[in-house]
């Protein structure tokens, strides 16, 4: 991986790679050039094949800040139109392995947007996410209004995004917008050990696991449940699948490969 300014990757650890985002001064404030190098990290990530599972993290104290507002400051209609950021996010959303978030502390705005984008949000108890736009005289920009009200329904996602009031830990793990709360020192750990058990799992049947999934948000339950049983029958000509059902007859662990 070349060397980035705004975030850290870490060395793969079984098949997990650790990307920690490294603004801390401006509470990981997702400028333009953070979003290019996570996106740039994701692509290499996706052509790995060592890699087989992502956590994306703020360090210990902040998760993100949101929109640089600095930058955003100096963007008129034009700027905001033939912003780059929008593409870097499109390419974080087409990340095809999975990407888990550890947060602790703010995820505001474009923060808890980028969360959202992962596929698992793990949190530390003193985590408090919010969509406060509303007090800039602007909505979110990033997935906000659409997949906030996807997670945790409409009401909440309302309130949430017309008052600007934030959702602690605790609300946010009762509403479904994190799979799981722990302590704060706790989080990167439990967020790469959990990432560790998915990086194990056959890698051809979680992709196909999480295109599916994905897809319950975007289509008809009748096309959902096509697309999932065409997942299902396409993952029955891999070897993965010989070994997972040989590895269950033999008593035995299964080793698998991506093939
Ligand atoms: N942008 C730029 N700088 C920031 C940001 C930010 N979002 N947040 C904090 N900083 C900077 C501060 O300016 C300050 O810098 P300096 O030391 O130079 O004055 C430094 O970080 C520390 O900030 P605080 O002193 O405020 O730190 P606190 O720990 O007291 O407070 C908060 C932390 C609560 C996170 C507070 O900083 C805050 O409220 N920040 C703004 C949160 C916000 O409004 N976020 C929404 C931004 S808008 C957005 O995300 C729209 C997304 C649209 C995406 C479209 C993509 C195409």
């Amino acid at each position: 991986m070349p060397a980035f300014a705004d975030i850290i990757v870490s060395p793969i650890q079984s098949g997990v790679l650790l990307i920690t985002l490294n603004r801390p001064q401006a509470r990981n404030a997702l400028r333009t050039q953070l979003l290019s190098e996570l996106a740039d990290a994701l692509d290499q990530a996706a052509s790995d094949e060592a890699v087989r599972a992502v956590v994306l993290s703020g360090g210990p104290s902040v998760f993100a800040a949101g929109a640089d507002i600095k930058e955003m400051a100096e963007l008129d209609m034009v700027g905001t139109l033939t912003d780059p950021r929008q593409a870097f996010r499109n390419r974080i959303d087409r990340f095809p392995k999975p990407l888990l978030a550890a947060v602790n502390g703010f995820a505001l705005g474009g923060g808890c947007e980028l969360a959202m984008q992962a596929d698992i949000i793990i949190a530390g108890d003193n985590a408090r996410f919010g969509q406060p736009e509303i007090n800039l005289g602007i909505i979110p920009g990033a997935g906000g209004t659409q997949r906030l009200i996807r997670a945790v329904g409409k009401s909440l996602a309302m309130k949430l995004v017309l008052s600007g009031e934030m959702l602690d830990a605790h609300a946010a793990l009762a509403a479904g917008l994190v799979a799981e709360i722990t302590l704060p020192e706790l989080t990167i750990e439990r967020a790469l050990q959990l990432a560790k058990v998915i990086a194990a799992k056959p890698p051809l049947a979680v992709r196909l696991a999480k295109e599916a999934l994905l897809k319950a948000f975007e289509t008809s339950l009748e096309s959902g449940l096509n697309l999932e049983r065409k997942a299902y029958n396409l993952l029955a000509a891999t070897e993965d699948r010989r070994e997972g059902i040989a590895a269950f007859m033999e008593k035995r662990k299964p080793t698998f490969t991506g093939r």
